[in-house]
């Protein structure tokens, strides 16, 4: 029987950068997909994603970009909101783990874990800065690695050998904050003893869901062998979830306790904007829960957030998770770090109204089963041979000839003549309910969607060779009550063609709707696999093309845009992302001179300068004492951010930044006017 309802969740991507195609194709294209193809049918479906937003990546990526963690994720949760929109992933609600209803979510399952006493309190020794005055998160911890000898190996991984690590393994441990040697000191956590929900796993899935994907089903079974040990829910961090009781100052909860909550924070936002209760899409049987995530995600979503679901009691457990593997590029992985990535924003700017093309191709090349490649040359051939060749081609043949034989006017049809069985005669699909609809279908309920869309294909291009081996063109002048008929054929399978790409190609659908003047019975997915859906007389809309070549110029463009970041050689940080006059126009940079230079108390990094700006002396605080002693730097002419948001270090009202130029060692020179110039003039 079918669900009640659907509660579907995309993985909710890390607001610390822009999404790339691997992203979009590993778990949120699917799930759109499963989505539609769900709308299609009339389900109550609540899909929903968001914003993660905490985590020590973005807190050390602020610190790193000299920003705050709000900053960061302002930017991203903005611009990613936007580029799911833009590529039509239907998302009910695109809502943040900063928003105090998930900090309130996130707090109450907290609360009752500890209630209920699930989780346990254990004390043990972690490395912690000094300078600073922090516990350092697994990521804030670098040194080299014991496996590889890789010298910038993370407390948690070493991003080298690949090897998964923690921060006492390092040899040489530096924080990433001071720069020093941490030392260790004790602290107190609370854990989950994942250990005792072990043989409850292995019976819900191992058992109980044999039918889950083979990579995600092995991936289970694999750590349910290796054995569960307790887990740590929270962190000494100041970025996150509070933990919420009177002893825990500075402690927050570990983002996988709380990241995959924020579904559920999400889930209440959008049910209270529309009125109705959150509650069944999370705790009512009858919902089916299916998580979209890639491979790197299992583990929290197979194992941790089951047993915190199952730990608190009141939910339902995910019916499946049917996780993607990894989508590489031009023979390499994908990588943030090296910028080999088409990152999404630049795809919609560089190839507007192209949505589709992309969704298309990286459906087609869905790393479903096994790592997948994406290249611009299979995404020009994919364009041009199978959309423009052939389902573009065979929508725009019909709809002409349609156009020019019938005004648009759908003929009649004297079925006898044509139908045999399921079948008609020529055309090489089988209708009906259990025809090639069901096979869609089918492939799409269980997550093969590779296979969906290569069906959808073969629909229009049987429709394709029944057009030309019928050669319309040329019975007209005698017959052209048969090319009515012909045309007939050839338009409700154009008909069944807008249903069934609906969940792969919703613009193109979109575009195709109005040419066919059935705007409603084109969305009803029970109306496909049949051969009535545009009724006699119908007179269609004016025909326009689906799709357009994609040139070797274009694609030579993008090949070279890659290229370029290959450098290896280079050892700077690639170009950040294009900004806009305006934003550079909000920078007020001024000449100043430095008038007095002093260290800082309690502080090796920094110094404390006087800066003449003209209109008046700044103090500015910097962290270059390392570099520069204070005497060598008095009389020197500067450039100073005039208006960046005053900041406190270490108790002084630092009102200002001094722009330096940073070698590959990190050595610094300051930047300064080629000759003595006036203080306060203005720099563009
Ligand atoms: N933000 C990791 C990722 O983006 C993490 C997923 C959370 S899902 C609840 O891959
Ligand atoms: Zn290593």
């Amino acid at each position: 029987m079918a669900p009640k309802r659907y509660t579907i969740t995309s993985a909710l991507p890390y607001a610390n950068g822009p999404i790339h195609i691997g992203q979009l194709a590993g778990a949120y294209i699917p799930a759109d997909i499963y989505v539609r193809y769900l709308r299609l049918q009339g389900a109550d479906v609540a899909f929903i994603c968001g914003s993660d937003e905490h985590g020590a990546a973005i807190s050390l990526k602020a610190i790193r970009e000299k920003t705050t963690p709000q900053a960061i994720i302002d930017t991203y949760h903005t611009l990613n909101k936007q580029s799911f929109a833009a590529f039509g992933i239907d998302f009910d609600i695109f809502h943040r783990t900063s928003e105090p209803l998930h900090h309130e979510t996130a707090q109450s399952f907290f609360t009752t874990l500890l209630e209920k006493g699930e989780l346990i309190t254990e004390t043990s020794a972690q490395y912690f800065d000094e300078e600073y005055q922090q516990f350092l998160a697994d990521r804030y911890i670098m040194g080299t690695c014991p496996k590889c000898g890789n010298e910038n190996a993370y407390g948690d991984q070493c991003e080298k050998c690949g090897s998964s690590l923690s921060p006492k393994e390092l040899i040489q441990p530096r924080s990433t904050l001071s720069d020093k040697t941490p030392v260790l000191k004790e602290t107190t956590h609370w854990y989950l003893p994942m250990q005792h929900y072990e043989q409850w796993l292995r019976e819900w899935i191992l058992e109980g869901h044999t039918e889950w994907k083979k990579n995600v089903y092995g991936q289970v079974k694999s750590w349910l062998e290796q054995g569960l040990q307790p887990r740590a829910m929270t962190r000494d961090l100041d970025w996150g979830v509070k933990v919420p009781l009177p002893d825990a100052e500075g402690k927050v909860l570990y983002v996988w306790l709380d990241a995959p909550i924020g579904y559920i924070s999400a889930t209440k936002a959008w049910a209270e904007e529309k009125g109705i209760d959150w509650k069944p899409y999370w705790q009512d049987g009858e919902t089916r829960l299916i998580h979209f995530i890639g491979k790197d995600n299992i583990v929290f979503h197979c194992i941790i957030f089951p047993i915190i679901l199952k730990a608190h009691g009141d939910y339902i457990l995910p019916d499946n998770v049917p996780a993607n593997e990894f989508m590489n590029m031009e023979g390499d992985k994908i990588s943030t770090s090296r910028n080999w990535a088409v990152w999404l924003h630049e795809y919609l700017e560089e190839f507007p109204g192209k949505e589709d093309v992309l969704r298309y191709v990286l459906t087609a090349n869905m790393p479903e089963t096994k790592d997948s490649e994406f290249t611009w040359k299979d995404y020009q051939d994919r364009n041009n041979n199978e959309l423009v060749g052939v389902l573009g081609n065979f929508v725009n043949r019909v709809l002409v000839l349609q156009q020019k034989y019938f005004d648009g006017a759908i003929q009649p049809i004297d079925w006898s003549r044509w139908k045999d069985g399921n079948q008609v005669k020529g055309l090489e699909l089988v209708w009906g309910d259990e025809g090639f609809k069901k096979g869609i279908s089918q492939s799409l309920e269980q997550f093969r969607y590779r296979e969906a869309l290569n069906q959808v294909m073969n629909v229009a291009r049987a429709g394709n060779k029944f057009l030309t081996d019928q050669e319309p063109w040329k019975k007209i002048k005698d017959d052209p009550t048969a090319v009515g008929e012909v045309l007939h054929i050839c338009v409700q399978v154009v008909a069944n063609l807008a249903i069934i790409m609906e969940p792969f190609l919703p613009f193109t659908a979109k575009k195709l709707r109005p040419m066919l003047a059935q705007p409603e019975t084109l969305t009803d997915w029970s109306k496909a696999g049949h051969l009535d859906i545009l009724p006699v007389g119908t007179v269609l809309g004016t025909p326009s093309l689906l799709f357009e070549k994609v040139d070797d110029e274009t694609i030579q463009a993008q090949m070279d845009k890659l290229e370029a970041t290959k450098q290896t050689d280079n050892p700077f940080p690639a170009v950040k992302e294009t900004i806009q006059y305006d934003d550079f126009a909000k920078l007020d940079l001024r000449v100043g001179t430095i008038v007095a230079a002093d260290k800082v108390k309690k502080a090796d990094r920094l110094l404390h300068f006087k800066v003449d700006m003209g209109f008046e002396v700044r103090d500015i605080v910097s962290g270059v004492a390392e570099h520069f002693s204070p005497e060598e730097l008095l009389d020197k002419q500067v450039v100073v951010v005039a208006n960046l948001a005053p900041r406190k270090l270490k108790g002084i009202e630092s009102k200002g930044m001094i722009l330096m130029a940073e070698d590959a060692d990190g050595k610094l020179s300051f930047l300064q006017p080629d000759k003595a110039w006036p203080n306060g003039a203005t720099i563009s």
